[in-house]
Parts: C-alpha cells; structure tokens; sequence
C-alpha cells in the first residue's frame, strides 16, 4: 500500500491533537508525521503509533517533501501558510475559515459531497467546514434529497472547545473558582461562560449577525450545492467542554413525516437516530463526545407550515466537526485523487 508524508500544523492544539489520534485509530497510511506548532510548543511531544515525535515550529520550508498537510492553527496562520505549502506540491487541508467560500476551494463533507474534492487541484487546498454547518447538513441532506429544503432556522448550543484549549481552561477554572467562592477570571470570552449562555460566538458583522452565523447561512448553500435553501442562524456558547447541540426547524417543498424523516436519517452515512421520548431518549453532549456520529432526535411535525419538522441535531465537535472530518477528507483524497 501506498503510504504518504503528513504533517499536522497546529498540532498541540484541541483539534490538531485529535487529529493525530484519528490518524492513527482509522490506520491512515502514514509514512512520515511531522508536528508543527508554534515556539511555545517547543520541547513538546505527542504519541503516534507508539513512538513520541518532537513538536516542531511551523516555518517556511516546513512543507518539503510533505504530500498532505492538516492545518487547525487559525485563520491567521493558514493564510500565511497554506499558500506555501501547496505551492509545494502539498495538499492543505483546511480547517479554518480562511478558504472556505473561496469559489476554486472545494469545501467538503464527505457525506454530503465527496465528489467536490476533485476540484482541489485548483489551489492544492481543501477546506473542512465550520463545526455547526458540518453536523446540521449531514443530519439534513438525506431529507433535502427527498423532500427538499426551502427553508432552515438554527439554533445552536456550542461547547467551548470549538474555541480550542484555552476556553476549555477558562470554563474549568471559572467552574472551580465559583464553587470556592473565588473571583472569576475572564480571558477568552467577553463574560463569564460558566453557568451562563452567551448569545456571541466569533465577531460581530455590520449586519447584526455573528460571523459563526452566516457561516453556517453560507457555508449549507456552498455544500449542499443549492442556492435556494434559506438558513438563518443564532449561535450560543454554553458551559459544556465536548459537543454541538442544535435546534432545527426545517421547511420542506414536499410532504415529509417524522416516520419517514427517521427511516431515512437510519440509512443515513454517518448519522445515528437517538429518539426514543417515552425513555428519555434524546441526543446529548455528553453522549456524543468522543463519538464520530451526528446524533438526530426528538424528530416531530411543525404544524405552522404545510411540510415542516423540527428536530434536535448533537456532535463531537472537535471529532465529526473538525478533526475527523478532515482526516476522512484527506482518506478519499488519497483512494480517489493522489
Ligand atoms: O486565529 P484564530 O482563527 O482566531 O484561531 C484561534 C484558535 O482557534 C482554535 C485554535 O485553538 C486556535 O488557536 N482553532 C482553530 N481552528 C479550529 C477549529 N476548526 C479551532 N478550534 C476548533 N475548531 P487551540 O489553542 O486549541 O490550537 C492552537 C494550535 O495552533 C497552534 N498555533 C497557534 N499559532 C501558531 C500555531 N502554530 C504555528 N504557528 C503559529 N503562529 C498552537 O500551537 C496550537 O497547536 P502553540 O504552540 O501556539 O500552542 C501550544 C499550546 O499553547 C496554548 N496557547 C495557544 N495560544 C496561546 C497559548 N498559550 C499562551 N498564550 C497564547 N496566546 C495552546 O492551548 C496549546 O496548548
Ligand atoms: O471553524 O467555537 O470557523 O469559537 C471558529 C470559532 C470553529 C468554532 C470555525 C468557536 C469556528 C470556533
């Protein structure tokens, strides 16, 4: 088997580790790993496949000789650095929001659009989606082909580590002071993220909306290859360290029950039904982290419109929504495209 040069930039980061691991749990044919961090990473290590590999920094020649390389440092560092790399011959795999609605940048889900990637030649760059977009249209697409969409209204519960390690830090010790009556320090976010809802994640655009939003607005439309779909969104951080929650209204052209949404959605690739109200059934946070799903439940009828249903979408968002999705990415890469 053919086995390829990877390098993981931002890789003592929340999702740069975990992609690591994934790495490794799914055997991908790695011939070389090459960590790359910044220089506060110096002296670091991290495990694959037995063997500890030293964190290098990330620099301009990092790139030689690397044929695939997963970047979850930021937006700032991709734009400087993936340009470098692919210019190499490498191909980038994005998980930033830097490239992502740029028109010659396939932006993929594996389950919803695989046959994008072949578009990377390109650029030599692939962007992975935003995490919310991710989990809503692999729980969505299966019920767009059979009903289509019209229209989509969000909500979403999101945990602090989509914002990385630090935020997983700050919610920990703002936990831990409140219970001892300790002063709560605030560092990542604008207030206190523990034991409260912020209605606030990324910047604010002049338009009123958050930037997570109208990723989520746009980023659906760019994958589900359909114009005509309208989202509107409202993202919300909550206190919980691992797991995407979401509250979907969706309204559809054509009739579709919830018996048949959930025959479908347990066909679905990727997707697992959790709904089961008369035990308490439902998907939960705590229950999909660690977990490479998209868990869809408490399905039913919205009697305001002619064809509408309302359900409750849930996902490890460092895994399905960041990590794992890159790494599945770059597993198609490589069968169908390298
Ligand atoms: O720039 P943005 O777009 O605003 O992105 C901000 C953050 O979003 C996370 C990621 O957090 C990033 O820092 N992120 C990015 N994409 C994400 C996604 N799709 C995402 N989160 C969820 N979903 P992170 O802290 O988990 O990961 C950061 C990783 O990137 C490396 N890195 C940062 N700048 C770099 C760089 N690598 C090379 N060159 C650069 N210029 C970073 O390595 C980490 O691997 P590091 O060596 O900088 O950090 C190692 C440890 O230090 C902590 N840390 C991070 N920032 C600071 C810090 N410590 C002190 N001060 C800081 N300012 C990290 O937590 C890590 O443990
Ligand atoms: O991938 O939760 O565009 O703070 C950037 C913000 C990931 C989530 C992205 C957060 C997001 C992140």
């Amino acid at each position: 088997m053919k086995t390829y040069n990877v390098a993981v930039v931002g890789a003592t980061g929340a999702v740069g580790n975990e992609m690591v691991k994934i790495l490794e749990e799914r055997k991908f044919p790695v011939k070389s790993l090459k960590l790359l961090a910044s220089e506060r990473s110096i002296g670091k290590s991290l495990e694959f496949m037995g063997t500890d590999l030293p964190v290098e920094v990330l620099d301009e020649k990092s790139f030689k000789g690397v044929e695939i390389a997963l970047f979850s440092a930021g937006g700032s560092v991709s734009l400087k650095y993936a340009p470098i790399a692919a210019s190499e011959g490498c191909v980038v795999i994005d998980n930033t929001s830097a490239f992502r609605m740029e028109p010659d940048v396939p932006l993929v889900v594996p389950e919803v659009n695989p046959h994008a990637i072949k578009d990377y030649k390109k650029r030599n760059i692939i962007a992975n989606p935003n995490c919310s977009t991710i989990q809503m249209v692999v729980a969505l697409k299966p019920l767009h082909d059979y009903a289509k969409i019209k229209r989509i209204v969000v909500s979403t519960y999101q945990s602090v580590s989509g914002t990385g390690k630090k935020a997983i830090f700050e919610l920990e010790d703002q936990v831990r002071a409140l219970l001892m009556n300790k002063k709560v320090e605030k560092k990542v976010y604008p207030h206190q993220i523990a034991f409260n809802c912020l209605p606030h994640i990324d910047v604010f655009l002049e338009n009123g909306y958050t930037k997570e939003e109208m990723k989520m607005v746009n980023e659906t439309k760019k994958i589900m290859e359909d114009d005509t779909i309208k989202v509107t969104a409202t993202t919300v951080r909550v206190p919980v360290f691992y797991g995407h929650s979401e509250s979907v209204n969706v309204e559809f052209e054509r009739k579709i029950t919830p018996e048949k949404a959930r025959s479908l959605l347990r066909k679905a690739p990727g997707v697992k039904v959790v709904d089961n109200p008369s035990k308490n059934l439902y998907p939960l946070a705590i229950n999909a982290a660690g977990k490479d799903e998209v868990f869809v439940g408490r399905i039913r009828k919205d009697d305001t419109v002619e064809y509408g249903l309302n359900m409750w979408i849930v996902a490890d968002n460092v895994r399905k929504g960041a990590a794992l999705n890159a790494v599945q990415i770059a597993e198609i890469l490589i069968q169908k495209y390298l």
